[in-house]
């Protein structure tokens, strides 16, 4: 029986014998081929979809948040906080209400999406909706935790990074190697840096011999690491990734840099374009933010810089049940019709 990344890789965390674990049994998430999405990239590409959505609160935070809230109880924590675009949010208060721990998050007003608000309402934190972007979010709360006994869950804890690096190691055991090329979804700029230092430990303890290419990607309206610069504004369909300060700059700078990769940039239409093209082609069902990987990917292909036969993941870091208002608004309108057989056959416009 699978029992959480603590379980599975204690010898690559940090966790000793007294750490409690605190799991809900994250991580060991799918690693899918997508044949018939490949098949529309232009190029031949062996596709490959990690499904992190498939995680216990619906995103790749939970393998971060099992090591964050399990040392922070070490430590004697009774509260943490975070600040978050959302997906951080829903992952603090489930692992708080597992491990008897309050939490407090604090997110940006009107800008995230209605399933992460809920998870957040149903696990019991103090939900507090910041007149503010989550730029200013992460600021306040960071200041929070210096003057108050309250543990600080966002990625610019380490435990955070350790935990989430475990998504690496899965995917070169489910490859059976490293991948080419690993394209994923940058916001705070934590999980492209945690992928990189998974794939470079897996490559020291000799499980892989290759390092994959790390290449981020930023949707337009949100993109300091491609600008060189803060966002003040940042904006985007793509709510969790609407993020212009991100916290994990320099690590991601470094990620790309030393696997020479490249961060570039989405349009909207683009993500919305990719995420639609995910859950058509493949059943496979993404928030937007996790779109703009496949978006990127895309994009790439039609640079051509991407080899033939290159063996991509696609990050896909969140559930689609998430934010089902962007999949209804970004649809064609939905039709209704009489209750009769004929009104069906027609709206089926079968010919
Ligand atoms: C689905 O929840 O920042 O670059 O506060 O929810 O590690 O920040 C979420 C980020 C990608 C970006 N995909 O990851 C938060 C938050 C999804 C996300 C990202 C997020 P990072």
């Amino acid at each position: 029986m699978w029992r959480g990344v603590i379980h599975q890789y204690r010898k690559f965390l940090p966790v000793t014998e007294r750490t409690p674990v605190i799991t809900l049994y994250e991580g060991n998430t799918p690693l899918i081929r997508a044949e018939r999405l490949a098949d529309t990239l232009g190029i031949r590409v062996e596709l490959y979809l990690k499904v992190e959505g498939a995680n216990p609160t619906g995103s790749f935070k939970d393998r971060g948040m099992t090591v964050a809230i399990s040392k922070a109880l070490e430590a004697g924590a009774t509260a943490v906080i975070c600040a978050s675009t959302g997906n951080t949010s829903a992952s603090t208060a489930a692992y708080a209400a597992r491990a008897g721990c309050r939490a407090i998050v604090v997110v940006p007003q009107g800008a995230v999406a209605l399933g992460k608000l809920s998870q957040a309402i149903m696990h019991g934190a103090t939900l507090i909706q910041l007149q503010g972007n989550f730029d200013e979010a992460l600021e306040i709360v960071r200041g929070v935790s210096e003057r108050f006994p309250v543990a600080l869950m966002n990625s610019v804890n380490p435990f955070r990074i350790e935990g989430q690096k475990t998504a690496a190691f899965e995917v070169c055991e489910q490859l059976g190697e490293s991948p080419d090329l690993v394209c994923i979804p940058v916001g705070n700029a934590g999980n492209i840096s945690a992928y990189w230092k998974g794939f470079r430990e897996y490559r020291e303890a000799g499980a892989i011999s290759t390092l994959p290419r790390m290449i981020g990607w930023q949707a337009e309206g949100a993109a300091p690491l491609v600008l060189g610069r803060v966002v003040r504004h940042p904006e985007t369909v793509a709510s969790a990734i609407r993020i212009g300060n991100p916290a994990s700059w320099k690590p991601a700078l470094g990620a790309i840099e030393e696997s020479q990769g490249a961060v570039g940039t989405v349009s909207d239409q683009e993500i919305l374009s990719a995420y639609r093209r995910v859950a058509e082609r493949e059943g496979v069902y993404c928030e937007p933010a996790s779109a703009a990987a496949v978006a990127g990917l895309m994009k790439y292909c039609r640079e051509g810089r991407v080899s033939a036969g290159a063996r991509v993941v696609c990050v896909l870091t969140g559930h689609g049940l998430k934010d089902p208002q962007t999949a209804l608004m970004s649809a064609p309108p939905l039709q209704t019709v009489e209750a009769k057989l004929e009104a069906v056959v027609r709206a089926m416009r079968l010919g």
